[in-house]
């Protein structure tokens, strides 16, 4: 996989080096690169942003600088834009399952009040525009949301995860976890200061730990996210789900 990454901010990306996407890169399983929008300015104060048409508060970001990175950042290629915004359709599981099937991805990180709108009415024009929010809150900018989302789709990659290749058990996962958050873990000593782990855990009987994961997962949604499980299909139980 390919990502391209627009910042006024490039050295905020510097954690993408570290880690599990780090060892990514360097095996070749991924290609990404980070771009300074600064390069695409011309004038003395490598200008990026000017005041909202329409009056209002803050700064907009210049369509100019914009236009020109995409263009050869993306090229004749084809590529998925990303544009981090709290205005944006939000983040699930689903879209990292989705966007890790992709072959490029360049996200657009916008700062101030955002990017003029024009831009993504052009990109829109050659290329899929996604705009993308990971939570109702409000950020300065797109920049610690992309790293939020670079992470969440490069860990689902093949071979990027060293030894975990499954990621069905993960929460929200396609495939059984969708309306739901993963249970308890544990690992040895088997008992510690007067706790014990669950003993099915403990019995080496398969179907019996998988059920057991399954109530826990159920049990601990309904306590930390009820409306999960208040907006899944009613298919997504089956008659033991039911009983918890
Ligand atoms: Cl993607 N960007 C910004 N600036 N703020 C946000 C966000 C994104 N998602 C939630 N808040």
């Amino acid at each position: 996989m390919r990502i391209d990454i627009i910042s006024i901010f490039p050295d905020y990306f510097a954690p993408l080096e570290l880690s599990l996407i780090g060892k990514a890169r360097a095996a070749g399983l991924l290609d990404m690169q980070v771009h300074d929008l600064r390069a695409w300015t011309y004038d003395r104060h490598s200008t990026v942003d000017d005041t909202p048409y329409g009056g209002g508060p803050g700064m907009v970001m210049k369509p100019g600088p914009w236009g020109e990175a995409l263009d050869e950042v993306v090229g004749d290629r084809p590529a998925r834009l990303i544009v981090p915004s709290p205005s944006g359709r939000p983040f699930r599981q689903a879209d990292a399952e989705r966007l890790a099937e992709q072959e490029h991805l360049v996200f657009g990180c916008g700062r101030y009040e955002g990017i003029d709108s024009r831009v993504a009415e052009e990109a829109a024009r050659r290329m899929p525009v996604e705009e993308i929010s990971i939570g109702d809150y409000v950020l300065n900018g797109g920049e610690s949301a992309t790293l939020v989302m670079v992470e969440a789709v490069t860990r689902l990659l093949p071979g990027v995860l060293g030894n975990r290749e499954s990621h069905v058990q993960d929460s929200f996962a396609s495939g059984g976890m969708e309306h739901l958050v993963e249970g308890p873990v544990y690992t040895k000593p088997a008992e510690w200061r007067g706790h014990e782990v669950p003993p099915v855990l403990l019995s080496g009987n398969h179907g019996a730990v998988d059920r057991w994961r399954r109530d826990q997962a159920l049990r601990k949604t309904l306590r930390n996210r009820p409306e999960l499980l208040e907006s899944a299909p009613e298919e997504t139980f089956d008659a033991r789900d039911r009983e918890v």
